[in-house]
């Protein structure tokens, strides 16, 4: 199998707020050594939350949406709630997809019961302090997804 072989739909917020643009970017170059990051414009550091662009919502919606349904796996960083990200977590779940779902723990603040309290064997719950802690689990994760592939 090649590296490209994994197609990985990465998910983080836009719209919902940009403040955890850097990680996004930390975890998409880690991604990037297993397969293809298919949405790797959500790293982009010059995104605003507005997300402007070039394409119309509908043409990025359906963009989107086929990518999701030709990924392998998701990994969705949840820290900073989105909708958009909820609605692509609950997406890839229907279309039986393992999405990873990397939260980073703060004072005060608690991960939605929507994904906390989702016992799926599809969704896994990794909760981190330090990036390089979500680094490591986003590649042990992949590093199973590829071995259940080949097995
Ligand atoms: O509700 P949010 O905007 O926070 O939703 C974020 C999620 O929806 C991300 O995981 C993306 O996959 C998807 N998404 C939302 N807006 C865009 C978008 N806007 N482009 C691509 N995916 C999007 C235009 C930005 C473009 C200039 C790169």
């Amino acid at each position: 199998m090649s590296k490209y072989d994994l197609k990985i739909y990465f998910a983080g917020s836009i719209r919902g707020g940009r403040d955890d643009d850097g990680i996004y970017i930390k975890l998409i170059q880690a991604l990037l050594k297993h397969g293809e990051v298919l949405t790797e414009h959500v790293g982009d550091e010059s995104l605003t939350d507005l997300g402007e662009s070039q394409l119309s919502d509908p043409q990025i919606y359906i963009r989107d949406m086929n990518w999701l349904v030709d990924s392998d796996v998701m990994i969705a960083e949840v820290t900073v709630p989105s909708l958009g990200v909820g609605y692509e977590i609950s997406k890839a779940e229907s279309n039986g997809k393992p999405v990873l779902c990397l939260y980073r723990e703060q004072d005060g603040k608690r991960l939605s019961a929507m994904i906390r309290g989702n016992h799926n064997h599809l969704i896994t719950k990794a909760y981190y302090h330090e990036v390089q802690e979500a680094i490591d689990m986003a590649n042990d994760f992949i590093i199973k997804i590829k071995a259940e592939r080949l097995s």
